[in-house]
């Protein structure tokens, strides 16, 4: 294994204008790569920690010069020179380092930026595709299907000033067979969406944080039955061509025991709301349906609903091995969403993964609502053997660099879509 010569931090801007961090990364033989870490809005409690410097005259607070300045300084101090036999041995050394439980101290986001950029160097090493590159990280065979493409379409909740209580309705083009054929399918639901919107409540195509349209919605009611209508209008049938994903986000509307969702519901009448969308829209996965600190109740949604989508955890899961097991343990879920930046390095991310996977449990990689022109998330839902992706809605450039990427990752390998994984585990 090379070693280590240079590593370098930058504060740099996401998609909402707010700091971020990148790492360059550079091994001795000249391999250098740099990676950029996404930020989410809808952040679950038990996520790793960004190290913000809280300096109010500046991005209010949100400034991520201390964790630039991480990497450049002790990150790079106590780095270079060496050499790691592979990426667990680094991730290890980042996670030693800062000392504490959830990267607080030298920042989940610095150290994240480090995790990948020292992964993306040794794909460059190695000349391999980064796909290819991370496929070996995780132990994983070559990669055999591309994810399937789950798009945003309606957006509430964190991503859109809170309109409505859930957070994204997306579209899932069940029936495509090449992420070509998904994009241009969604691409025309979105469009017909955008019209919808304009005649149903005056709404021009604006977008929120990930793309998605954001009409006033009277009721959750209401967002799913322009969704179902869309698809329509565009010319397909709804459950059979494409279908509907649902990311409630329910921690965030989630208080004393109860869903504030418009009326206050119990988590027993809440699971009941839910049961009744699955009757009326051709839904296929309900993420974070529940709160994340609700554990008893989830084992009630997925036996309830689990025979019919996928019960996809994701504040409940924080792509986190202790959250995942406790899950797994108390059949609370069918799916893992995974965020690298919940958990901080792609080692820790990697068990996750093989955990959902022993599990039995459907895998969607997932980008953020804060997120950078960087796609390496693309090569990573490949290289991991994602059954879906899910990036945000098919506009704006931080989100269509990941799918163009797919486009380019699908050219060079020819490797056909997963299907949508079989329900009722
Ligand atoms: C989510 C994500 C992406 P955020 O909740 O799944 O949509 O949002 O990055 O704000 O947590
Ligand atoms: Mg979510």
């Amino acid at each position: 294994m090379p070693t280590i010569e240079e590593i370098e931090g930058l504060e740099i801007l996401d998609s909402r204008g707010r700091p971020t961090v990148q790492a360059t990364l550079t091994l001795t033989g000249a391999a250098r790569a740099r990676a950029q870490v996404p930020s989410g809005a809808s952040t679950g409690g038990a996520e790793a920690r960004e190290l913000r410097d809280g300096d109010p005259s500046r991005y209010n607070g949100l400034g991520c010069r201390r964790a630039a300045e991480n990497l450049s300084g002790e990150i790079r101090a106590t780095a270079a020179t060496r050499s790691f036999p592979d990426q667990a041995a680094f991730d290890r050394f980042l996670i030693d380092l800062d000392g504490t439980p959830d990267k607080r101290r030298l920042g989940a986001n610095a150290i994240l930026a480090a995790s990948i950029a020292f992964a993306r160097a040794h794909a460059v090493e190695r000349n391999l595709p980064f796909y290819r590159h991370l496929a070996d990280v995780a132990a994983l065979p070559r990669p055999s299907t591309l994810p399937r493409p789950t798009i945003n379409l309606f957006s509430g909740g964190k991503h859109a000033g809170g309109q409505v209580a859930i957070q994204d309705v997306l579209v899932v083009p069940i029936r495509a067979t090449s992420t070509d054929e998904a994009l241009a399918v969604v691409a025309a639901v979105y469009a017909a969406a955008a019209d919808l919107s304009l005649r149903r409540y005056g709404s021009r195509a604006l977008v929120a944080d990930e793309g998605g349209l954001a009409p006033a919605f009277p009721s959750p009611e209401a967002m799913l039955d322009d969704a179902t209508t869309a698809i329509s209008l565009a010319g397909f049938a709804p459950g059979e061509d494409v279908a509907l994903a649902v990311d409630v986000a329910a921690s965030h509307f989630y208080e004393h025991g109860r869903y504030r969702i418009d009326d206050t519901l119990t988590p027993t009448a809440m699971i009941g709301r839910i049961g009744a969308w699955l009757d009326s829209y051709p839904i296929v996965s309900i993420e974070d349906g529940l709160a994340e600190e609700d554990w008893a109740s989830w084992p009630l949604l997925r036996q309830r609903i689990g025979q019919r989508a996928l019960v996809l955890g994701d504040d409940l899961l924080t792509t986190n091995p202790d959250r995942i097991r406790r899950a797994v343990a108390a059949e609370a879920a069918t799916a893992l969403l995974l965020k690298v930046n919940q958990i901080g390095t792609l080692t820790e991310a990697a068990t996750a993964l093989g955990l959902a996977r022993s599990a039995g449990w459907s895998v969607t990689v997932s980008a953020r609502s804060g997120e950078t022109e960087d796609d390496w998330l693309a090569d990573l839902a490949v290289g991991w053997g994602g059954d879906q992706i899910k990036v945000g809605s098919i506009a704006r450039s931080e989100r269509l660099a990941k799918y163009n990427r797919l486009l380019e990752i699908e050219a060079e390998t020819g490797l056909p879509l997963a299907g949508w994984p079989r329900t009722g585990r």
